[in-house]
């Protein structure tokens, strides 16, 4: 209970910030995207790491106003970027269940975007298969609305969760992100390539796009980009880094 209260504080003390990870393109690793991840230092107990905080806020509610805080952090952001007039690249933030849930979502996302004049282009949405199996046609309504607007939806941690497949072709998705587990041990055996391929041969077959998580060495993006990935994101290209850091990245591009 005490750290539900520290979280609860945490919002209004401004001790939450969100650090961006690079995702690159597996042909050339130029930077096509970025995904926003939170992070909480807490002025005594310091960094409390998302994985300890996120159930918590998920459990206590707090993650309602916690996730407006960080569409709107990272709207605040790009457009503090685009001041400066460096070039931007699609952001993506983690959508939990319970505000994907809430029937004000999508004009919460639209206003996010309005108020701080960022085009709907620019902004990916992270769900999960648990999330939109748990209802499939308030989801497939949810989703097109988000569509209509025009932000990018993608399916995180695919692979993990209920994947009936079906739902694919009737959720307007853009990416799916091939689940860390499947990545860890792409060149320890077979079985987690033969996944990736079944993977990629589906998404691409959908018209998606596939984005490789938790690349870390050169010998996997190699496999990974054999088996078709498109996109990757993982230690190899880049941690999630500072505002200041990943804004070194925003130059000389077209
Ligand atoms: O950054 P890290 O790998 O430690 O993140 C741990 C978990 O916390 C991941 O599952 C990630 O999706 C989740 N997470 C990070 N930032 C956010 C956020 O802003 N909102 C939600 N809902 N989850 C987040
Ligand atoms: O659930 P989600 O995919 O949003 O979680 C992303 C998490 O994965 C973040 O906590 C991030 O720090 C972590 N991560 C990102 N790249 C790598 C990587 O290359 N290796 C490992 N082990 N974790 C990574
Ligand atoms: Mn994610
Ligand atoms: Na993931």
């Amino acid at each position: 209970l005490s750290l539900e209260l520290a979280l609860r504080r945490a919002l209004e003390r401004s001790e939450l910030r969100l650090h961006y990870q690079p995702v690159v393109a597996a042909a050339d690793g130029r930077l096509l995207a970025a995904e926003a991840l939170l992070r909480w230092t807490h002025p005594e107990l310091g960094e409390v790491s998302p994985g300890r905080f996120i159930p918590l806020a998920e459990e206590s509610g707090l993650i309602l106003p916690i996730g407006n805080r960080v569409l709107d952090m990272l709207c605040a952001q790009m457009a503090a970027w685009r001041a400066e007039g460096r070039p931007l690249v699609p952001m993506a933030a983690n959508i939990s269940t319970l505000q994907f849930r809430r029937s004000d979502f999508v004009s919460i996302v639209a206003e996010t975007l309005a108020r701080h004049a960022i085009p709907a282009s620019l902004l990916i949405l992270e769900v999960t298969e648990s999330m939109v199996m748990r209802d499939v046609e308030r989801a497939a309504y949810q989703l097109g609305e988000l569509k209509a607007l025009g932000v990018s939806i993608a399916i995180d941690d695919f692979g993990t969760g209920y994947s009936s497949l079906a739902y694919l072709k009737r959720f307007p998705i853009d990416k799916l992100k091939v689940d860390q587990s499947f990545v860890r041990e792409i060149n320890e055996g077979p079985e987690d390539r033969a996944i990736v391929a079944a993977i990629v041969g589906l998404g691409h077959n959908l018209g998606l796009e596939l984005v490789a998580e938790g690349v870390e060495t050169a010998a996997m993006a190699a496999t990974l980009r054999e088996l078709g990935c498109d996109q990757f994101q993982g230690w190899h290209y880049g941690r999630a880094e500072p505002a200041g850091v990943f804004a070194q990245r925003l130059v000389g591009r077209e």
